[in-house]
């Protein structure tokens, strides 16, 4: 197997950890900005939205993220990273859903700004308004692992937890001013932390 992606961003980490999780090896292609183009009609033809990751899996071509974990598991199988019931399973595609389509789109104006200091997010206003939503999200988060009590889905270490660390571990490399204080996310990113894969590929010392 292959995985095109770079080694900064979110969404490929999402893949190297699950990876790590099943002790799965794939040959890492690194290309995205700052490295190899992707913007390419050959990339193209692997992801036509010119994205990473992308996995290949001999004739098998595959792309979004968070698709490909749940293919990997499903691959090289595993008890309970993708939920042990089908209640379970259904919980922790909700999480995985909630971080790309929810969480995600809160962050980006104020990460843009203040981690990758781009110059078409300067605008103080809607960097404000980007942290409050992002915020307000991670507030529903620390609620949710104050019922959970562990993990986000429960007892297991799941996918669900792959993705949202790796979201926690955003809100905490970007410097905001006013960082509300969580105290159920600050007990996560201590349990997550004690994964010798969560030590490589999420909690690196990278946005
Ligand atoms: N929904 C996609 C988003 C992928 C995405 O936005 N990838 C970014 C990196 S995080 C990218 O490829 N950016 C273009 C580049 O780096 O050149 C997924 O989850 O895989």
């Amino acid at each position: 197997m292959q995985l095109y992606g770079k080694p900064t961003s979110i969404n490929v980490r999402k893949v190297l950890w699950t990876l790590a999780e099943l002790n799965i090896e794939a040959d890492f292609i690194p290309c995205g900005s700052g490295f190899a183009p992707i913007d390419t009609a050959e990339f193209r033809q692997l992801n036509p939205n010119a994205l990473v990751p992308v996995l290949v899996d001999g004739d098998f071509v595959l792309w979004e993220s968070n698709s490909i974990c749940r293919y990997l598991v499903r691959k090289y199988g595993h008890p309970t990273l993708s939920g042990g019931d089908l209640q379970q399973m259904a919980k922790v595609e909700q999480w995985m859903g909630w971080q790309a389509c929810e969480l995600n789109p809160a962050w980006r104006y104020a990460f843009m700004a203040l981690v990758r200091q781009h110059s078409a997010f300067t605008d103080p206003v809607a960097i404000t308004q980007s942290t409050q939503q992002w915020q307000q999200k991670l507030h529903i988060l620390d609620n949710a692992l104050a019922q959970s009590g562990a993990y986000i889905c429960g007892a297991d270490f799941t996918l669900a937890d792959i993705v949202l660390g790796l979201s926690l571990n955003r809100w905490l490399q970007t410097p905001l001013t006013d960082r509300l204080q969580l105290p159920h996310l600050q007990a996560y990113q201590a349990l997550l932390a004690q994964r010798a894969a969560a030590q490589r590929f999420c909690f690196n010392g990278i946005a």
